[in-house]
């Protein structure tokens, strides 16, 4: 087995305008409060913590084809991208502390400029995929995929374009486009797309909008939806996520972990639960896989809202999950991270 020795760099990234409820910007430091950082000590983990970041409130934020907070997004994006980016030059694996979902366009775009093309593991119950043409809810956070896509910026020939919102009622004759499916955004002109649709695998899925299917399947991108994680299993899925993965080459993987893949009735408190998600085992098993290929260069935890909870023990439940994933990703071991030199006291 490859030599595991990590040293982490943690950034705090509290920030919720990808969406519109408030809490998802308390989750950095109420991860770092249920003891993150001695914990991640405690298994061997050697610690840098970043702090958390600021970001700026851009006035006069109009809405941009519908989709809200978009030059917001865009500068804490540019922000992250430089920090994730310093992290990465200083030799650390990245924990990215969410926030929300739409923090995953500065993350894997700073990853990417540090360390060139990477793998990205997607779990979640959403595929965050729509462009900002397809949202129904405008939410930058349902749509940083789309941003970082190579295939949807590039001129890509479509059996027919993904109709904007307004269309998708309708029947439209089926026709041919070589276009760009993004337009420019404001406070995004920083980034260039930088993930190719064969480098990404979604895990989890269960809540997946027409138009992000339809991205999906004009793409062919690998999803384990939670349809497939029955049937398989997250042993036999981990085996083919690396197998797909590894298919070209080896590269450092980034897992983007929105914390609402697992079911709502171990971490309900987030934004957008929804039911039939992840069991605690299968979210960790992930994190344990993923530890174990020796290749996980940068990870994110969003979407962690502690004013989401009904009760404290929503809350509790929630986070303390998060930490172990996290910790799960930085070698933690189920049977206890034990000393190699342990002998037994002599009789
Ligand atoms: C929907 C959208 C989403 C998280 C909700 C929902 C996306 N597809 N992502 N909660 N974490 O708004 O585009
Ligand atoms: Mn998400
Ligand atoms: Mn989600
Ligand atoms: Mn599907």
């Amino acid at each position: 087995p490859p030599p595991l020795h990590r040293s982490v760099g943690i950034i705090g990234a509290p920030f919720s305008k990808g969406q519109s409820k408030d809490g998802v910007e308390c989750a950095p430091n109420k991860l770092r409060a249920a003891g993150l950082l001695d914990r991640l000590q405690q298994q061997g983990c050697a610690v840098k913590d970043y702090g958390n970041l600021t970001f700026e409130n851009v006035a006069l934020d109009e809405p941009v084809n519908g989709s809200k907070s978009v030059r917001t997004v865009g500068s804490a994006n540019q922000r992250l991208s430089e920090a994730v980016k310093a992290v990465k030059r200083d030799g650390h694996t990245a924990m990215i502390l969410g926030g929300d979902h739409s923090l995953a366009i500065g993350s894997i775009h700073g990853h990417t400029a540090a360390v060139g093309p990477v793998s990205v593991v997607w779990v979640d119950a959403h595929a965050d995929i729509n462009t900002p043409l397809t949202s129904n809810t405008g939410n930058v956070h349902g749509q940083p995929m789309s941003y970082l896509l190579y295939e949807l910026q590039s001129k890509v020939r479509a059996p027919l374009t993904i109709y904007p919102k307004s269309h998708l009622q309708h029947r439209m004759p089926q026709m041919f486009f070589f276009s760009p499916q993004l337009p420019p955004l404001p406070n995004f002109s920083w980034m260039k797309p930088c993930v190719s649709s064969r480098d990404l695998v979604y895990i989890g899925l269960r809540d997946v909008d027409p138009a992000e299917h339809y991205i999906m399947k004009l793409l062919a991108v690998k999803a384990f939806c939670m349809t497939q994680v029955d049937q398989l299993g997250m042993a036999r899925v981990m085996e083919e996520t690396c197998d797909y993965l590894w298919d070209r080459a080896k590269k450092p993987i980034h897992l983007s972990y929105d914390i609402d893949a697992i079911d709502p009735s171990i971490t309900p408190a987030t934004g957008t639960p929804a039911v039939g998600g992840l069991t605690y085992r299968e979210g960790v098993y992930i994190t344990e896989y993923l530890y174990q290929t020796g290749l996980l260069s940068a990870v994110d935890m969003v979407e962690v809202n502690p004013l989401r909870g009904r009760t404290e023990d929503d809350v509790r439940s929630t986070v303390s999950t998060a930490v172990d994933l996290l910790l799960g990703c930085f070698g933690r071991r189920r049977e206890g991270n034990h000393p190699p030199d342990y002998s037994l006291p002599e009789p």
